[in-house]
């Protein structure tokens, strides 16, 4: 008998899109795994060691192996759960989305990171009349040129749906501060697609699911 692997998935104590999709992709195939919550105070004091590869969170744990980088972990998690393609073609769009979702978030968190209130407004303000319309536009694009059977971008589920939802969930529901809350209604198909994900069963009745509804944060 194949023995299981022992997994644990690290991060903070709140819910973010980089270690959600790694969770729900796990919980959908039921394949068991740990929440490790780390305090900030220990990561800070031992984020230079080699317990955290590249110094950041989440990172995900395979019988002792650390896997860091939320890109190189989904696609684990998506192989491991069947939710990863097998075709080259189909795991590059797959990998684009992922890229996406990483690019997207490294314009935002210097907004998040701001403590000064008035330069935070200000960044906001940007992000909101000219760079979130901008990335969402293209994400809508891929979407119109890539989806079929309403998935994102194969006419299977993958990871990628798991990821955009979640994306989208991040930048459309009033956490985001100063971010209008109406921006997903300006890409009717991507508003389509999101209302989709949000009430697809094999994604709703999942433990993760109403966690990450319950915990939404204020960013
Ligand atoms: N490239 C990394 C970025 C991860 C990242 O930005 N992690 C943040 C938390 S969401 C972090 O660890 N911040 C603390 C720090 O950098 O000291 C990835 O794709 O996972």
């Amino acid at each position: 008998m194949q023995k299981s692997n022992n997994i644990k998935l690290v991060y903070f104590d709140f819910p973010f899109w980089r270690v959600d999709i790694c969770r729900l992709t796990l919980e959908l195939a039921k394949i068991k795994y740990k929440n490790v919550v780390l305090s900030k105070k220990y990561f800070l004091k031992n984020k230079k060691t080699k317990e955290f590869p590249f110094g950041q969170l989440p990172i995900l744990i395979v019988n002792n192996k650390t896997i860091a980088q939320t890109s190189a972990m989904i696609r684990y998690c998506g192989r491991l759960a069947n939710l990863y393609p097998n075709d080259p073609m189909e795991c590059a769009l797959v990998d684009q989305i992922i890229d996406f979702a990483n690019d997207i978030t490294y314009l935002i968190s210097p907004s998040i990171r701001e403590k000064d209130e008035v330069k935070k407004k200000a960044k906001r303000k940007k992000l909101n009349d000219n760079i979130l319309p901008r990335w969402i536009s293209y994400l809508e694009r891929f979407f119109i040129i890539n989806n079929v059977n309403n998935y994102f971008v194969t006419e299977k589920f993958t990871v990628s749906d798991l990821v955009v939802w979640r994306i989208l969930l991040w930048l459309t529901s009033g956490k985001l501060e100063n971010i209008d809350l109406k921006l997903k209604d300006k890409f009717p198909k991507l508003d389509e697609y999101f209302n989709f994900m949000s009430n697809n069963s094999s994604v709703t009745n999942l433990n993760e699911y109403s966690k990450i509804m319950k915990n939404q944060i204020n960013l």
